[in-house]
């Protein structure tokens, strides 16, 4: 680099310097500045021309002489200066700055969490009444209402069906089954029915046939047992809900007798009717007595056996009367002229007589002829007016 020329450097000088300075001020810091660049080699200057450099100081291009002489003697006055001292601390932050214009407005941020629910509020005034909402679903069924009032009677409907076919008449030839279950009105009297014995004479009960060849309907019968020779008898019902029927309207009344064991002969199961209003010579004033039809007064029907189904029709025998008759009849089967008589002539000398009660009956309370007899009873057909009915005692 070219050297500077003297005249010249004095009015750089004077360029460089900054009026705040006085000359000696800014001589001094020229040498300092001079003083750095020799030990540097870094520092710079600008004088319009170019740079001021250590080289320029230390190839002489830029010698003492050069310089001012206050100049020079500030130089001298300075001395060499003194190795770098250890750096020093840190300076305070200078002065906040003034508030720099506003920046742009930035983006809008992402929408934050959603807050709490705030506590409720007082309730607000009634409003104006809204328009009905729509209908809501059905409610569950309530309870049954009373019963309402009947309605009013409707037309007759059409013609119903014929009914079931209704029991067997009284006319009926169909028989009635009599069994311990379903007696169909008879009763069964070990005591002997009347006569009020305070323990049984015997027993009357349904049991199997002797053989179902001889058995004259079903296979089982009514027993009749007399153990010590006693009355034990069985009741035969009478038509139900009628005044006591007249005995000339008995129509029907007969039977079929087994004799197992016989303690003595001719003796048979007998059919007996209690009777009202007869004209009786003894006794009380209703005309009370027991009209009998006795097997062994009606040997005509049958012969005195054992071990055999016999029948009897009582309303084609001979009867006789427990009590004495006005007419003096038929009191004694065993008198030629007073003994049995027929239904007919008994009926013609008692017309009002009416029949109150039916047994069939072993045994007998005065004598000892009947002790362990045993006999059966079946098919038995009895009836008033043509009124028949027909028993199948123990089917
Ligand atoms: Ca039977």
């Amino acid at each position: 680099m070219a050297s500077l020329y003297k005249g010249g450097f004095s009015i750089v000088l004077k360029r460089l310097r900054p009026r705040s300075l006085s000359w000696t001020k800014f001589a001094a810091v020229i040498a300092l500045l001079a003083l750095f660049v020799a030990l540097s080699g870094t520092a710079v200057a600008t004088n319009g021309f170019g740079l001021i450099g250590s080289k320029e100081i230390k190839d002489g291009s830029i010698r003492k002489v050069d310089l001012a002489r206050g100049l020079q003697k500030k130089i001298d006055q300075a001395g060499k200066p003194g190795p770098q001292g250890p750096q020093g601390p840190k300076g305070d932050p200078g002065p906040v700055g003034p508030q720099g214009p506003q920046g742009p407005k930035g983006d809008p941020g992402e929408p934050g969490p959603k807050g709490d629910p705030g506590p409720a509020g007082r309730d607000g005034r009634d409003g104006s009444k809204g328009d009905p909402g729509p209908v809501g679903p059905q409610g569950p069924q309530g309870p049954q209402g009373p019963k309402g009032d009947p309605g009013p009677v409707g037309p007759q409907g059409p013609k119903g069906d014929p009914g079931l076919q209704g029991p067997p008449g009284l006319n009926s030839d169909h028989p009635r089954v009599v069994t311990a279950a379903n007696l169909h009105g008879w009763e069964l009297l070990p005591r002997g029915g009347t006569s009020n014995d305070t323990a049984d004479n015997g027993s009357v009960e349904f049991v199997d046939g002797p053989g179902t060849s001889t058995d004259p309907l079903g296979q089982r019968a009514l027993r009749f047992y007399s153990a010590n020779g006693r009355k034990v008898a069985a009741r035969v019902p009478l038509p139900v809900g009628k005044l006591p029927e007249k005995l000339w309207d008995l129509t029907t009344a007969s039977y079929a007798t087994y004799v197992v064991t016989q303690p003595t002969a001719n003796l048979d199961v007998s059919l007996k009717l209690n009777l009202r209003y007869a004209n009786t010579s003894t006794g009380a004033d209703d005309g009370f007595t027991t009209l009998i039809f006795d097997p062994a007064n009606n040997r005509s029907q049958g012969a005195d056996v054992v071990g055999k189904w016999q029948r009897w029709n009582a309303v084609r025998g001979h009867w006789w009367s427990s009590r004495a008759l006005a007419a003096g009849i038929c009191t004694d089967a065993a008198h030629p002229t007073t003994g049995w008589c027929t239904l007919e002539r008994f009926i013609e000398a008692n017309p009002e007589a009416v029949v109150t009660a039916a047994y069939l009956e072993i045994g007998q309370n005065s004598g000892n002829l009947w002790p362990g007899a045993v006999m059966l009873v079946d098919d038995v057909r009895f009836g008033f007016s043509g009124m028949t009915v027909r028993y199948d005692l123990g089917g």
